[in-house]
Formats: structure tokens, sequence, C-alpha cells
């Protein structure tokens, strides 16, 4: 690596020196790699070279992710390929290179933002260690599909004679229960052999069966055989799942392995951990901390729920699935149900929120909603009442754990290895890569946000989990130009407090890319009439083209033009006053097509959201800057999901288009929602919604960094439309198209359940408990989390 980097910049002497030169007179510790680009190319336009832009040197530049500019060196951290990192550092006067350790290049990074010399080295994470034993794929297509890898890997070594494998299957398969009853095999089969000859004599004798003879009939004889319920409904499905079985006995391949574990009856219950926000089925939306995280888990329930059942069903068995929510009770819950301990989840037919208190040190029970970055200290004793709480309700452990976010997680991560069950995390959105040098400069914003302690909290989680899910590739790797959401855990300083040298692997088979949908009974074509709600829509159409009203400014003053939609939290980050201040700067935009905007409340007293009420004063300003008021409808308000997905629809009868403008979006929700309802979407370049529109097919990607730039795609989208409305409809047609091949719930619940079933498999069988690495995120937790958390 070191000599290849030294040839090439040998090879091109005169301008490597040049831009190493630029790069220190800029007089920044740090640079960017789209800063590191920009230098680049203006070096090339003077030197007029046309090579230089495609030379050795530019490809140098290409992998170049960051560079630390401590004269007379420049540090960089390559990154040649997703998930691959190397770190160098090269001298400005004679080009020689050194390569670096990630330790040795954090601490540089550490040293120029805290420049006093330090006489102790800093506590350093490194989880590598411990997963030296642990497979680990290697190709960047493999990411995200840790299943499949897996199951290839493992079942190999599972079904080696001299590794007992079989006999390990044949022990899991004997540990089945639900409610004390036993399953799938009893004590009159005592070893592999036993099931072999038994399953030999269950296959002659279901064969003299009619398929349709439903299992009671046949359960005497088959319990003699030894097998208990969960094979299958009736004697055809139960033929089926031991002839998979036989098949597995005598040439194990991935393939059915995978087709027979789907089908054991391992979950009959869930536990789904979800502490901040207001976490409600009505009125929440809109509230602070409070988005598409409620709507995915309730829209997850109902899913789970109905592949549950109708898994278990098909194996025989008529057991009612259990899914718990477990979220914070709100005294003070805004007219919420958030103070109510239980609420019975709409849709299922025996979900439910169960709502479980913060407390202070003397154990009151906390009464006001608190912001999601403030919320550690009380995590620990939440935990310890969540577990009391769910043992009674459910009289007993569940059988798999799924955390949200990173308080969710961090709470998930307790209670798994407390009641050792499999652990499934889903972050949603990390904070880390939503704001730049988060880590390193953590002490500037740690008053209000603590990153420090949620990235802490973040790091045992994702080492804890048993299997994590996410909604894009790019959350776990990125992209070739951007680092990925899970990858900026690789390696990270935060300076005076510790250093992360490795702290998670994107090629663990830990990850699985698994997409949320959007409600296909809320969120439809517009075209779709019959079941449109057109009772709402006199209600709409005054809420978006009507008059004055006390949680709206801006009156539209010609309703005829297309409306630019745009629906979020009033966070900053979501950038709708960034979306506010392209149209008001883009006359032609302003002519073409009116804005309306729902997001927040239009009276700063409304909110106690430090940030919101920020963002508030903002959009005010920018009214009244820019003589909105006629142009820009900006309503306050929360709305349900029921009227927001009317309101998608009834914006596509005016086709018009969505907008999605915010600086970072993990996955966004509303861009799936839009899409489905057959809007032209127009959404971020930055996370998830790169991955689900299709530029210029099914959508558009808009850059938020350059909003005049957005603002001509707008506009010339606007205009070509209005001179061939068909343009119009193409892309709404693929928007369709796109969500309902990739984006539903129904293959959400497919794979999820597919993958809670291999990973608690793998789990029993081999060691993936990894006992080594719970004892030093126990020592982690303990040591550096538990301090930092209990500092409020
Ligand atoms: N939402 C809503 N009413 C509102 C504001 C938001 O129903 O007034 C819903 C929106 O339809 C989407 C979710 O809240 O389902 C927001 O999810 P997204 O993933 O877009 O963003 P998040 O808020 O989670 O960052
Ligand atoms: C949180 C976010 O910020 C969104 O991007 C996601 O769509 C949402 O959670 C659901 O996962």
């Amino acid at each position: 690596m070191t000599q290849q980097l030294q040839d090439r910049l040998q090879a091109q002497r005169e301008a490597a020196y040049l831009l190493l030169r630029r790069y220190l007179s800029l007089g920044r510790p740090f640079l960017l790699r789209s800063e590191l680009r920009d230098v680049f190319d203006a070096l090339c336009l003077e030197q007029d070279d046309a090579g230089l832009a495609d030379s050795p040197l530019a490809r140098i530049v290409d992998d170049c992710q960051e560079a630390v500019l401590a004269a007379p060196w420049v540090c960089l951290a390559l990154r040649p390929r997703i998930g691959r990192w190397s770190f160098v550092r090269i001298h400005a006067d004679d080009l020689g290179v050194e390569e670096l350790t990630v330790s040795r290049f954090l601490e540089i990074k550490e040293h120029l933002v805290c420049p006093a010399p330090r006489h102790t080295r800093p506590l350093e994470f490194d989880i590598e260690p411990f997963n030296r034993e642990f497979p680990q794929m290697r190709e960047t297509r493999s990411i995200g599909r840790g299943m499949e890898f897996l199951n290839r890997k493992l079942s190999s070594q599972l079904f080696d004679r001299a590794n007992g494998g079989l006999d390990k299957l044949f022990l899991f398969l004997r540990e089945h229960r639900c409610d004390g009853r036993l399953l799938m095999i009893n004590d009159h089969i005592g070893n592999v052999d036993a099931l072999r000859t038994a399953i030999r004599d269950a296959e002659k004798y279901l064969s003299r069966q009619r398929r349709e003879t439903a299992w009671p009939e046949i359960a005497h004889e088959l319990q003699h055989l030894g097998f208990e319920p969960g094979w299958g409904r009736d004697a055809g499905r139960v033929l089926d799942t031991l002839r998979l079985l036989s098949e597995l006995l005598e040439a194990p391949s991935p393939e059915s392995l995978e087709r027979f574990l789907a089908r054991i009856p391992m979950i009959f219950s869930l536990l789904i951990l979800s502490p901040h926000g207001f976490f409600g089925q009505a009125g929440v939306l809109g509230l602070p901390d409070t988005g598409g995280q409620v709507v995915y888990i309730l829209d997850q329930v109902r899913a789970l729920e109905r592949e549950m059942r109708d898994r278990l069903s098909e194996q025989g068995l008529e057991i009612e699935p259990r899914i718990r929510v477990v979220t914070r009770l709100i005294p003070e819950a805004r007219g919420t149900t958030c103070d109510e301990p239980e609420e019975a989840i709409s849709g299922t037919e025996g979900a439910r929120i169960l709502r479980v208190p913060f407390r202070s040190d003397d154990g009151e029970i906390i009464p006001q909603w608190i912001s999601r970055f403030e919320i550690w200290p009380y995590l620990e004793r939440f935990a310890d009442e969540v577990e009391r709480t769910i043992l009674a309700d459910l009289g007993g452990r569940p059988d798999l754990i799924i955390g949200n976010y990173s308080d969710g997680n961090l709470v998930a991560s307790l209670l798994s290895a407390r009641m050792h069950v499999t652990q499934c995390n889903i972050a949603h959105a990390l904070e880390k890569t939503k704001y730049l040098y988060s880590d390193l400069y953590w002490k500037d914003n740690d008053a209000q946000y603590h990153f420090a302690t949620q990235f802490t909290a973040d790091l045992i989680a994702m080492n804890s989990a048993d299997f994590i899910i996410t909604s894009t590739y790019q959350e776990i790797a990125g992209t070739n130009d951007e680092i990925g959401q899970y990858e900026s855990y690789m390696h990270f300083a935060m300076p005076d407090l510790y250093r992360v040298v490795h702290g998670i692997n994107v090629f663990d088979p830990k990850f699985n890319i698994v997409s949320p949908g959007a409600d296909e009974r809320v969120y439809f074509p517009y075209t779709d009439t019959e079941h449109r709600i057109s009772g709402l829509h006199g209600e709409i159409e005054d809420m978006i083209f009507g008059g004055p009203r006390d949680d709206a400014r801006g009156v539209l003053s010609d309703p005829g033009r297309p409306v630019i939609f745009t629906m979020a939290r009033l966070d900053r980050i979501k950038n709708i006053t960034g979306l506010v201040s392209w149209y008001a700067e883009h006359p032609e935009l302003r002519n073409q097509a009116n804005l309306v905007v729902v997001a927040g409340a239009v009276d700063p007293h409304h909110s106690d959201d430090r940030e919101e009420q920020t963002q508030i004063e903002c959009m005010h300003a920018l009214f009244d800057e820019h003589g909105l008021d006629g142009c820009v409808r900006w309503l306050g308000v929360r709305l349900d999901k029921t009227v927001s997905g009317e309101i998608y629809r009834c914006i596509a009868d005016h086709r018009g288009v969505f907008v999605q403008p915010a600086l970072f979006e993990a996955f966004g929700l509303t861009v799936i929602e839009a899409m489905a309802s057959g809007l032209p979407t127009f959404a971020t370049r930055y996370g998830g919604p790169l991955e689900i529109i299709e530029h210029g097919e099914s959508g558009f990607h808009i850059d938020p960094n350059h909003g005049e730039d957005a603002a001509i795609q707008l506009a010339e989208f606007l205009e070509r439309c209005a001179a061939d409305p068909a343009h119009w409809d193409a892309v709404s047609r693929a928007a369709i198209s796109r969500v309902e091949e990739r984006y539903t719930w129904r293959l959400y619940a497919q794979r999820m359940m597919t993958l809670s079933r291999i990973y608690g498999f793998w789990k029993y069988v081999t060691n993936l408990e990894r006992a080594e690495t719970q004892r030093y995120l126990e020592m982690f937790h303990t040591l550096q989390f538990r301090p930092m958390a209990l500092l409020k």
C-alpha cells in the first residue's frame, strides 16, 4: 500500500507537491473528502494538464475520505473500497510516505483538537480481537446479507461429524416448548440415529394418510413415534417438514437448513423496546422525537403478528402470538395516551403497548417529556422495571427482543444478556453521521446533545446484538463516495474521553438489510378512487387552500398552481427552512408553484423543544423577509395517518410533487409514502432516499447543500410537466411500482421471522453468544457508559 502510494506520488511529483502545499496553506486542521477534491479540481484547471484529472494522483484523491493537516505532514484516511480503510502520512516536502496505525492517526487528530501534552494513553475501545475466530465476509456486495453468509459458512462446519453438529441439531429440536407444552420431539427419540428411524416410520405412516388429514387425527400415532405438535397442521405439511429434516440429515445444504428452520415454531412472544418520544397511536406524530420510528414499529407489529400467526397455524399450532411494545410512561401526556400504562394496538389481535415510567434517584416518577438526548440517566433503572413488567405480563421471558434507536438498543442489550434471549437491533437513525465532527468536537455540544454518551451506548448495543436490521445498504456501509452510518463507528476519536480503534465491523454477518414498507391501507395510489376517503376532501382542501387559521401561516393567493408539498418534524436536520429559502429565492419557482409545509407549530410557545423553537422562529423570519404569505401555506399541525395518507393523494390530484429536503435522512418513510401515493418525489441524496429512488425514473435526488440547484430541478420538472403531462404520469407510475416491488411490510415480516429463527438457531448451536465480548462490553458499560450517563 505504502509503496504503491509512493510510486503514484513520484509519478506526479510536481503536482503532488503543489497539492499538499495547497492543503496545508488552507490553515485548517481537517479537510473533508469534498474539500480535498475541490482543491484538486482547482489545481487541475490551473495546471491546464488534461492528464492530471485522470492520473495516479487523482486516484489517491479519490480514495481520500479525510485529511488531517499537521505540517509538514499531511495525514490521510484512505478508503479505497467500501468498508476498507488505511491511514498514511505524507511529508509535504519530500513526499515520503509512512503508514499509520489507526490508533496513531486518531492520536494526531486528538492532538489538533486538544494540544495540551498528555502523559497517559487514553482508553482504546477495540472489539477486533474478540471477533478473530468469528466468520467475517470479505466482499462488499455481501454486506447486509449476513444470514445467507452465516448459513453457508456454518452449515458445513455444523454437519461435520467431528463437530457433533447433528447432535446439536437434535438437542435443539428437543428444546422447543410453548407455555410448558412440549413441541417437535419427545423422549421416545433419544439420539440422531433414532431420529432417522422415527422419520422413516413416520413417512411410511403419513404416506398412507390423505394430505389434508388434520394434525389431531394423526397426533396419537406420531406422538408414539416421538413427534409432538409443531411439524405441520395436516399430514401433507408434516410429511414435507419431516422430508426437509431428512434431507438435512442426509446431505445438508444452507438452503435446506434455511427452509427447515423457517418452519420451526420458535417465536411466540416478542418484546419491542422504544423508550423515547411519545409512543402512541393517535395525536403523537410531529411531537418532538416522535416520527417514523413510531409509525415503523406499529406497522411492524401488525405485520409480524400476522406472519407469526400464519406460520404457527401452518405448523399446526393455534397459539396466539404475543407482542409487547414497551415504551416510556409520560404522566404529562399532552392529550395523548402516553400516560396510560397499557394500550391495545389497533389492527392486531392481541399486541399491546406497555408503558413503564422513568424514575428519579429516589424512585419518584418523572412526569414530563424528556428529550431523547437527555434520557441516559434513566435507562438502567427503566430496564430493571421493564424486566419485571414483562416477566409478569408474559409469564416468562420473550423469545426475541427487538431494540429501537440508541436508547432502546441499549435497554435490549441489558435485557437480552440477563434473560439469554436473542437480540435484534434497529437503529432507525444513528446520530453520528448527522452532525459533522460530532465525535471529535463532542465537548462543544455535550451540554445539549450528550453525543459522547449516545455513541458509547451505540457501541455497546451494536456489539452485543445477535443481529442488526437496517433499512438500506448505505446505512451499513455507505456508497463509494460516502461512508455508512455504521461504518462511521469503525474508528473515531473523542479527545480526552476514549478512542475507538475498532468499533464495529461492517463485514460482520450480523448485518441484514430488511427495508420497511408503507402501510398499504393508508398509503395507496391517488388513482385508487374506490378506497379514497372522499369525506376528508373538504377538510383537506380547506387546510391547504383555505383562509387564515390559528395553526397556519400564509394563504395561497393563486390556488390554481401545482403544489410543492413537504411534511416532517421541524428538526434542524429535516431542513424544512432550507426548502422554504430555496423556494423564496427562486422567482421562477415561486411563479410556477405554491409551497405547502406541514411541520411543527406556528406559535413557538406551543413547543418546548429548543431546536424546534429556533426553527419556528426561522420560518417566520423567512416569511417576513421574502413576503411569502401569498404563496406558502405553513400548517403547524400534527396529522394522523389517515389524513396524511389522503393529503398526499390530494396533492397528486393537483399534479404536485413531494420534497424531502433533509440534510441527512436515515431512511425516510415520508419518501415511500409519497411515492406509494403516486407523487413525484424529490428527496435528499444523503441517506436512505439515495437508495429508495432511482434518479430520473422513480423520482429525483436533490443535494440539500446546493439548494439553488434543487430549486432549478423542481422548476424544470414542473415546466416540463406543464408542457407534457405524460412526464408527470410516468414518474408517478414508476414511483408506485418501486414501492410495491421493494418496500412492503409483507416482505419485511417474512424476512424478519426467518432471520429470528436462523440467528436463534446459530446462537444455540454455536457460540454466537460470544461470552468474551459480552464480558468486555459489560466492563465498558460499567466503567465508561454508566458514569457518563449519570452525569446529568
Ligand atoms: N407524520 C405524520 N404526520 C405529521 C408528521 C409526520 O403522519 O404531522 C408521519 C409521516 O407520515 C411518516 C413519519 O411521521 O410516517 C415520519 O417518518 P420519517 O421516516 O419520514 O421521518 P422521522 O420523523 O422518523 O425522522
Ligand atoms: C428515523 C428516521 O430518522 C427516519 O429516517 C426513518 O425513516 C425512521 O426512523 C424509521 O426507521
